[in-house]
């Protein structure tokens, strides 16, 4: 069902669908797509993607997947076991709203592309990166913290901590403290400790 994840090691977009796939244990090939040297723009990766980004999953039937919530939904779909998004409506909503915390209030205002329109300046990236990643932190941290247990709801991972742990992942990148945001510097060490948050880890995908 499942053939190609066209992805980036460090990529915290890539590393939400990796993370999935380990999930629903699923093992498509993995092409790197290395977003230093520009390959995410070039024609045959634009083809895949037209926003020039990964990650891409591509289907046995030759369709190309993009958008990491897209995809992670497609997959709870089409492989129900070990929810993503598992709970009734309004946990299912409140798993959402905590990806789209992240999806669309840090990682697109701290992406690479983002930071090379706004300046070359590398102090002025790092200051802009780290009050997003910070003011967007607070909010899941208050957001979570009357359903987190191990992990950001529940003692389950889900969709939730598969955003939110590659970010924190960024966040270090950004010199950020963890310890500012207690209750997800624990959710971290957990989910990290899981074989399919190892197995998914940027580090295993690091080109030699
Ligand atoms: N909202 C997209 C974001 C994809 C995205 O921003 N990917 C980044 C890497 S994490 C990328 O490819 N950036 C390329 C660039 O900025 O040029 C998703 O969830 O898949």
């Amino acid at each position: 069902m499942i053939k190609t994840l066209f992805h980036y090691w460090r990529s915290s977009s890539s590393w939400r669908v990796r993370w999935a796939l380990e999930l629903k244990r699923l093992k498509p090939t993995m092409v790197h797509v290395n977003l230093l040297e520009g390959e995410s723009e070039s024609p045959s990766h634009l083809k895949r993607n037209p926003m020039g980004a990964v990650p891409v999953l591509e289907t046995d039937g030759g369709k190309y997947l993009i958008e990491s919530v897209a995809i992670l939904e497609f997959l709870d779909e089409t492989i129900p076991s070990r929810k993503l998004f598992p709970g009734d409506a309004y946990q299912k909503s409140h798993i959402r709203s905590l990806v789209e915390i992240i999806n669309s209030g840090i990682q697109p205002l701290q992406n690479l592309s983002t930071l090379d329109y706004l300046s070359e300046k590398d102090e002025e990236r790092v200051k802009w990166s780290r009050h997003f990643i910070t003011k967007g932190l607070f909010a899941y941290e208050k957001l979570c913290n009357n359903t987190a247990g191990k992990f950001s709801v529940g003692d389950e991972v889900t969709a939730a901590d598969l955003f939110l742990i590659p970010q924190l992942y960024n966040a270090l990148r950004f010199n950020l403290d963890l310890k500012t945001f207690g209750v997800l510097e624990k959710i971290n060490q957990n989910a990290l400790a899981t074989p399919e948050g190892m197995a998914s880890h940027p580090d295993r995908y690091k080109p030699v």
